[in-house]
């Protein structure tokens, strides 16, 4: 029997709606969903994976534990017991802070995961609490948290509406956004420009933006502080400041002009490698714009300045009067109001021991977990539990983690594959996958430049014995409170009895209770019509409540006492950090990263649809700089850096800023004890063999991914070693030492 289910695509931030064509068992196609509201039957070549993630036969599909390097299957009241009781051994005798969690990003796009997170952190019990934001957004929410009084309150281009876009560090027409849910940004972007506006782009790479852009400037990684706060001392200057309705609002406006004013573009020009004529430029025509925003993204965030840069950019939407008003930066009004829920981020209530680091929503930085793991003394952490996270792959100096690992006493993974990450661990509990359950977006929405709240039925049932994220954390959480006994035992019991309604159906209560109490609700008054869950389900492609509309002062939070501070303290007294590498030698080579089309962070490579054609893990670095090294296309080429070296192929090409190379990001398979037995065949290299977990933005503690100075020299093959009597490039040991060979049994 045919049948099709509209869902929407829980890959990517674009959360697009797709159309899943299914005989009897078999999934015949995905298609987009013409009668989606925001995608409009848009769909990108990713999301035709879905079925192959479904169908893979390398997918966990039970809970495994391992012996040595052998796995073997136990059933799941088994699994759980175990799971609980290595943990509690470690908490026993180390302390509660001896168990690490770290959340990874497929964790946003799952309904259940999300609704009881808490549930199971609670149960942890562990300050030592990590996640993939530290290695993305951290300093986009820091920002908000400091000018918005909370870090869920991110202001979103209005891209549907503006005249103007100022893209600095994104590459939205391949990432199809991030903190910016649109479908389909290729024919958005190129819509501005049909309805006569600008795109500008700066980026040390011609990305695939820039190509469709009007204007690319290309920007010296991690120096576009240094060129917003210039085109601010220029607005501020030129007495080009616009504040319209905001003006009520803020505090701060003069702290901030004297703080930039040494920033002149004339100062900043040789640093960033953008003329000071180009600077102002850029800045008068986006003051003068009617309505402009400025928009930046993982290039602005994985910087030694993450955090001020994204304040600036905030600063520079704000004093053109852009923040809040159609066609600028908004702030969306979701289905289920998330942030109203979760009233306040908290900042600071205790530090790193690593990196001194301040907690920031409960988390501390990535970037420290090995050292976390291998540094003594009291919190050392011992054993860890991942819940949809490949960090091995995913953070800064990723072989030294993996090393680390190792010397785990215990480790529990969440996780559907034994890739670089789980094969550490002690025992593995595989989930159902995205198409086995139901999910509703509630972390995109906050970012969504519509509202078009959707519920997604699953296409299969769950197959039997299996169990969503939200099942597991529930029961891993009741088996923690049984194993310590004592006043826990209330709150075991309490999660048994939720485990027996089956998280589910509780997710549903708990959905249907937001809808009503949300913006397009009734207001939990059952007799005015609103949104309930019910309407939305018998919605098959989704609602749509429209645009972004300005909600100022109105939507900050209370604990603001309704006003914008401009000028944070910390951020203003970071402009003299900023100013002090005006003066700093620029690394002649630095490493970028890359996002491409048919890649997805580091677990797509075992998806057959998504490797085929020329293997793409490799450098791409530009002719002049090739030339000078002797390095020729299609070399092999050795990468070193301060922390590790790899080797791989080079490509030319001027798409780069000379002085720039890149490599694309999450490849790195074909290490023991992994099964994933396509993208062993596509292993490439990891860029996080490259990076340095020691290098992070001092506010956030976001990681430095981006503009990591490296030197590239040309392998010596061995037969040409033999003829000139050069030394051959060794080849690298591998990095596991123990539990070789782990083969799910
Ligand atoms: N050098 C460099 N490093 C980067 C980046 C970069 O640009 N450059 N980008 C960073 C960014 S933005 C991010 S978000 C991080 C991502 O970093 P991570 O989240 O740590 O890594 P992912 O590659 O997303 O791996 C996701 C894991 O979740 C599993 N998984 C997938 N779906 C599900 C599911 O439904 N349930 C469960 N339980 N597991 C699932 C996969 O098998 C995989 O193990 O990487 C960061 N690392
Ligand atoms: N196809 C695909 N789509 C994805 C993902 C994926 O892996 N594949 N991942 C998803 C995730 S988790 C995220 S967070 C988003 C990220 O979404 P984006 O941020 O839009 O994607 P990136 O490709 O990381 O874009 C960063 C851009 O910054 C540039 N850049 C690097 N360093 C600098 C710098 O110092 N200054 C400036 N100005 N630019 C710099 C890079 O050349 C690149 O073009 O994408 C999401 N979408
Ligand atoms: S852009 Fe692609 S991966 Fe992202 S949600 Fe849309 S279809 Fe899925
Ligand atoms: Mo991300």
């Amino acid at each position: 029997m045919s049948r099709v289910v509209y869902r929407t695509c829980t890959l990517c931030e674009a959360c697009c709606g797709i159309a899943i064509h299914v005989s009897d068992d078999r999934i015949d196609a995905i298609t987009g969903d013409e009668q989606d509201p925001a995608s409009r039957g848009y769909v990108c070549a990713k999301a035709a994976a879905l079925a192959d993630l479904h169908s893979d036969p390398d997918r966990l599909r039970y809970p495994m534990r391992r012996r040595g390097s052998t796995w073997h299957r136990i059933g799941w009241d088994q699994a759980f017991a175990e799971a609980a009781a290595g943990l509690a051994a470690v908490q026993r005798k180390h302390g509660n802070d001896a168990v690490a969690s770290y959340f990874g990003e497929p964790f946003v796009h799952n309904t259940g995961a999300l609704l009881f997170s808490d549930v199971l952190l609670a149960a942890l019990a562990t300050t030592k609490r990590f996640s993939a934001n530290s290695l993305d957004q951290f300093p986009k929410q820091l920002v908000s948290h400091w000018m918005y009084g909370n870090g869920l309150l991110l202001s979103v281009p209005d891209v549907d509406r503006t005249g103007s876009m100022l893209i600095i560090g994104a590459n939205p027409a391949i990432s199809n956004g991030s903190l910016m849910t649109a479908p389909d940004m290729p024919r958005r972007l190129r819509e501005i420009r049909q309805r006569g506006g600008r795109i500008v782009v700066i980026d040390p790479r011609r990305s695939e933006t820039a190509r469709i852009a009007d204007e690319h400037h290309f920007i010296r990684p991690g120096t576009d502080a240094l060129l917003v706060a210039a085109m601010l001392q220029c607005l501020f200057a030129d007495k080009r400041i616009r504040l319209g309705h905001l003006a009520p609002m803020l505090d701060g406006l003069g702290t901030v002009a004297n703080a930039v004013a040494a920033f002149t573009p004339e100062a900043v020009a040789e640093r960033t490698g953008i003329a000071a004529g180009t600077i102002r430029d850029i800045a008068r025509a986006f003051a003068d714009a009617p309505a402009a925003v400025c928009y930046g993204r993982m290039g602005t965030s994985t910087v030694p300045f993450g955090t001020t840069i994204n304040w600036l950019i905030e600063v520079l939407n704000v004093v053109t009067g852009n923040l809040d008003r159609e066609g600028g930066a908004m702030f969306p009004s979701p289905a289920v109001d998330v942030m109203g829920l979760q009233p306040a981020s908290e900042r600071g209530r205790w530090t790193s021991r690593i990196s001194g680091t301040p907690e920031f929503m409960g988390e501390l930085p990535a970037a420290t977990l090995a050292s976390e793991i291998e540094t003594p003394g009291t919190g050392r952490t011992r054993a860890l539990v991942t819940i949809a996270g490949n960090p091995v792959l995913s953070s800064p100096a990723g072989r030294h983690l993996s090393d680390a690992l190792e010397t785990l006493e215990f480790m529990v993974s969440i996780d559907f594959y034994l890739n670089e990450t789980t094969r550490h661990a002690d025992i593995v509990l595989p989930p159902v996958t995205p198409l086995e359950r139901e999910q509703f977006d509630l972390v995109f929405p906050l970012f969504a430049v519509r509202a078009t709240p959707r519920w997604s039925p699953p296409v299969f049932d769950a197959p039997p014995d299996t169990r969503t994220e939200g099942d597991i954390f529930i029961a891993l959480a009741a088996a923690l409170y049984r194993e310590r006994g004592g006043t826990g035992h209330v709150a075991g019991l309490a999660l048994q009895a939720l485990d027996a309604i089956g998280s589910t159906r509780a997710m549903r209560l708990v959905l249907d209770a937001a809808l009503r109490a949300g913006p397009y609700g009734n207001g939990l008054r059952p007799w005015k019509s609103g949104l309930t869950l019910a309407r939305l389900k018998a919605a098959a492609h989704g609602m749509d409540f429209g645009p972004m509309r300005p909600c100022l002062p109105e939507r900050l939070p209370r604990r603001a006492g309704g006003r914008i501070d401009l000028a944070p303290q910390e951020l203003v007294a970071d402009l003299q950090r900023l100013h002090r590498t005006l003066t700093h030698d620029a690394a002649p080579l630095v490493l970028i990263g890359i996002r491409e089309a048919r890649t997805l962070n580091s677990w797509s490579h075992n998806l057959p649809r998504l490797v085929t054609g020329p293997d793409r893990c490799v450098l791409h670095m530009h002719p002049d700089d090739a030339a000078s090294r002797t390095i020729a296309a299609g070399d092999r080429v050795r990468i070193t850096s301060r922390t590790g070296a790899v080797e791989v192929p080079v490509r030319l090409s001027d798409n780069l800023a000379p002085g720039v190379v890149a490599l694309p990001h999450g490849y790195g398979h074909g290490n023991d004890g992994t099964w994933l037995r396509v993208a062993a065949g596509h292993a490439g290299a990891s860029i996080n063999d490259l990076t340095d977990a020691e290098a992070i933005d001092p506010l956030s503690g976001n990681a430095v991914l981006s503009g990591v100075p490296v030197s590239v020299e040309r392998c010596v093959h061995p037969d040409d070693a033999q003829r000139s009597g050069a030394q051959p490039t060794p080849k690298r040991a591998s990095s596991v030492r123990r539990k070789s060979d782990a083969k799910p049994g």
